[in-house]
């Protein structure tokens, strides 16, 4: 009889053998095909591991043990995305140095990590708070500034009065900061700013080389916006001055019958003079810059606006004179600033117009205008817009656009909705940017040599009350020379935000130990792309959009040596509380991982959550869930008792067997760990009812479970003695035709009509296929006293049988 099933002796056990005999170190000096799997490395919060993290960890934890198994070179790296203001703030508060809260929390992340048994390659491990590591991430920034990607600039934020924080647009909520429900107001800040448009272009056309899942490639798409159309000057009638939209619909400028303009747009300033009511205008972009875009570009919301008297357009075809109206659902970082209001076919300027009465002209027929704007651009036909005329949107679009062309009053334009990149935080935990501003050269760079240029010690990190960075007291840091003209300098104080480090780790990976370069050139070539990246959605606009504009700036430059980072890209869903809610300490739903591997083991824990559902969708935890996994890995750890020689499979278990080893084989490809595991289940069901398992089979059950289950299965590898490690193992290999079941039902007719069916061997010849359709009762009523004209049978289909 076997020993129990003891997890925790026998998990720490193999935990120290892989470690101890770097198993699952990658090395580029090998014949193998290499095979790049990445996750996106954790923020080490105090909090430790969630739920959460092992779902995609596990998932690309048994890709890169299949594909080693399968003969590659496998890289599955881990590290430390470790700057941002959990950590800054929880060190505030306890007044401890941030650096020591992270080495705390890293290792306490580390070890729950080495606890579920991942085949992390530990000898790469990176942390973005590491000098040796945010060196390379201070060069590549200085290398943007070089090629003039990086630049200074006014840019108004929302500002948390009690955080004293810029706040991204997603953490303003009702115009209350996020976090801490403090007033949020507008405030410039001269700002470091990368030119990630730019890239826009190369960042939707490139999804076409990679394989990334749909939703993911769309959402990136959508967030990059790429709209085409034209601008199209307006003249501001006696001004001697002309105002420019962006328009995507050039052909509806015949129903143009107003102009909106954004309440930041530099025309009023410049004409406050002529305008009768500026006080109400003054008033109106009071209320606008409390709103943020989001909320003042939200559909639903009733349109505000106000007329600038004193101030009228002419339209270019009509030559009729327009007003011009002020209104927050014209935004001033969008396009021109300024639009030409199409109320009949664009739904804001239709619900404007109706609001404030304002004219509308049908221009594309096939709606009634009168009642809703008529938006559809394929259908319609041109009407009341002259040399237009019946021409379809399209049409009308190139006829219009050629026009104004021709006759200076507008141009061709392609716009995008994607933002620079606002790169500075006034914090103190995030990479320094390495710049010295000096009077007479401007910002000068930090010399690569003195790269990296470390933050320096402070004793009050708390942001200070003008929304500088804390680092900004520090004057024995700030003052120093400047590195061109060896003047007065003052070093920029201004820290980057958390999404730098990670915008590069995965090049980091390839050479982490090198001090030289960022990766030297043949562990890049050898390398990348990484093959398979696994990460939340919440990333997809964000950390997943900025590292490809980082690499594909750094392919530019010429220093990595693919265009795409990342040749596939899949996505996990939440893990959510019992009650089917988001997990977190108030809704006292939240698991504790140390306390599942614990009491039901790590490979309880990893199964579970490879079992737990669909992938890429939120599913609730269950304990239940959790408990059926352990009784399947207790049946898994019996089977060593009915193990019997023989290194074939048996006749009674063939089929099932390259089934099995199929359905595992291509599940674990396409995200289907659950039903790769039902099989599994379901093949222990067939040993159990046949009593026995061969030798040959246990190997290669082993084998198949190893990727979800790497402890119990090495286990029982080496007390059943089979060669080696699973980890040296080749993966099992199915026989297609093999797999399919060698007797089969087979329905037969009589004169075209099914009476019977008969269970047969596929490959029965029409004989045997006969004496079986004999023995039915039913068959043979149809067939008695009758003769037989003909029989047709198609082996593994079909048999009819005609009579007279
Ligand atoms: C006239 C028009 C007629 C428009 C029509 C649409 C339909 P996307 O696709 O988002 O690029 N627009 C331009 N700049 C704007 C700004 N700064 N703030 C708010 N709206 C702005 O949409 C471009 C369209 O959004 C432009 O085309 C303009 O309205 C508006 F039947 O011009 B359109
Ligand atoms: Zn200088």
């Amino acid at each position: 009889m076997s020993k129990a099933y003891n997890t925790s002796l026998i998990e720490k056990k193999w935990q120290k053998i892989w470690d101890e005999k770097g198993t699952f170190y990658a090395s580029e000096d090998t014949d193998k095909p290499k095979y790049y799997a990445l996750i996106e490395f954790p923020y080490p919060s105090g909090k430790g591991l969630h739920v959460g993290h092992p779902r995609p960890y596990t998932a690309l934890d048994v890709v890169a043990r299949k594909r080693r198994l399968e003969g590659y070179n496998v890289l599955y790296p881990m590290g430390w995305d470790a700057f941002g203001l959990p950590t800054e703030n929880y060190a505030i508060k306890n007044k401890i140095h941030p650096r020591i809260v992270t080495e705390n929390n890293v290792a306490k992340f580390k070890q729950q990590l080495k606890s579920l048994g991942y085949s992390f390659d530990w000898s790469r491990e990176v942390n973005t708070t590491d000098p040796e590591y945010y060196k390379w991430t201070q060069w590549i920034f200085l290398k943007l500034f070089e090629k003039g990607l990086a630049y200074k600039q006014e840019f108004p934020i929302n500002w948390c009065t009690d955080c004293k924080i810029g706040l991204a647009n997603e953490e303003v909520v009702n115009g209350a900061c996020e976090r801490c429900g403090g007033e949020v107001v507008r405030k410039i800040k001269n700002q470091w700013m990368l030119k990630i448009t730019e890239y826009a272009e190369k960042l939707i056309k490139d999804l076409d080389l990679v394989d990334y899942i749909d939703r993911v490639k769309i959402q990136q798409t959508n967030w990059i916006g790429r709209s085409e159309g034209a601008e199209v000057d307006f003249e501001v009638a006696g001004k001697g001055e002309k105002l420019r939209v962006f328009t995507t619909r050039p052909d509806t400028l015949f129903g143009a019958t107003y102009m909106v303009i954004s309440p930041e747009h530099p025309m009023i300033e410049k004409y406050k003079d002529d305008i009768n009511n500026m006080d109400s205008i003054i008033e109106y972009k009071d209320m606008a810059s409390k709103k943020s875009d989001f909320e003042r570009t939200e559909l639903v919301k009733e349109k505000t606006g106000v007329e600038i008297d004193g101030l009228k357009a002419i339209n270019p075809v009509t030559g009729k004179e327009i007003p011009i109206w002020i209104s927050d659902y014209v935004l001033m970082s969008y396009g021109t600033g300024a639009i030409m209001a199409v109320p009949g076919h664009d739904t804001r300027d239709w619900e404007f117009a109706k609001k404030f009465n304002l004219p509308i002209i049908e221009v594309v027929k096939g709606g009634n205008v009168e009642e809703e704007a008529f938006t559809d651009i394929q259908t319609g036909e041109m009407i009341n817009s002259d040399f237009l005329n019946k021409l379809n949107v399209e049409e009308a679009k190139k006829k219009i656009t050629d026009w104004l062309v021709e006759k200076k009053l507008g141009e061709r334009k392609i716009n995008y909705k994607l933002r620079d990149w606002v790169f500075s935080r006034q914090r103190y935990w995030g990479e320094p940017i390495p710049l010295v501003h000096c009077e007479k050269c401007g910002w000068v760079p930090v010399p690569e040599e003195d790269l990296p240029l470390t933050l320096p010690e402070v004793d009050n990190y708390e942001p200070t009350e003008n929304g500088e960075s804390p680092i900004a007291k520090i004057r024995d840091w700030v003052e120093t020379t400047c590195p061109k003209c060896g003047g007065k300098g003052e070093r920029e104080t201004d820290t980057m935000p958390q999404w730098a480090g990670s915008s590069w780790y995965f090049l980091r990976y390839t050479d982490p130990h090198n001090n030289e370069e960022f990766a030297s050139k043949e562990s890049l070539e050898y390398w990348l792309p990484v093959d398979w990246y696994n990460g939340g959605m919440e990333h997809t606009t964000l950390h997943l959009l900025y590292s490809r504009f980082w690499h594909k700036f750094l392919y530019d430059i010429g220093v990595v040596p693919v265009p795409e980072p990342y040749q596939k890209r899949t996505s996990h869903g939440m893990i959510l509380g019992e009650n089917n809610e988001k997990m977190s300490k108030s809704r006292g739903n939240v698991v504790n991982p140390d306390e599942i591997i614990e009491d039901f083991g790590a490979d309880t824990l990893r199964m579970y959550e490879m079992f737990i559902g669909d992938f890429e969708k939120s599913v609730p935890w269950s304990m239940n869930g959790v408990k059926g996994c352990r009784r399947f890995l207790d049946k898994v750890w019996k089977l060593q008792d009915m193990v019997v020689d023989g290194d074939e499979y048996s006749k009674d278990l063939m089929t099932n067997m390259h089934k099995t080893i199929k359905k595992v084989s291509e599940d674990f490809e396409t995200l289907k760990f659950n039903t790769a595991i039902a099989a599994l289940m379901s093949l222990i069901n067939d040993f159990n009812s046949v009593g026995k398992i061969t030798r040959g089979e246990m190997r290669t059950f082993l084998i198949l479970l190893n990727p979800v289950a790497p402890h119990i299965t090495e286990e029982l590898w080496e007390i059943l003695g089979f060669e080696n490690m699973i980890s040296d193992q080749q993966w099992a290999k199915w026989d297609e035709d093999k797999t399919v079941d060698d007797e089969i039902e087979m329905a037969v007719q009589v004169n075209g009509k099914v009476r019977g069916t008969i269970v047969i061997a596929v490959d029965a010849n029409k004989e045997q296929a006969k004496a079986k359709a004999m023995e039915d009762e039913n068959i043979m009523k149809h067939i008695d006293g009758k003769t037989i004209v003909k029989e047709i049978y198609v082996p593994g289909k079909i048999f009819n049988i005609v009579v007279k």
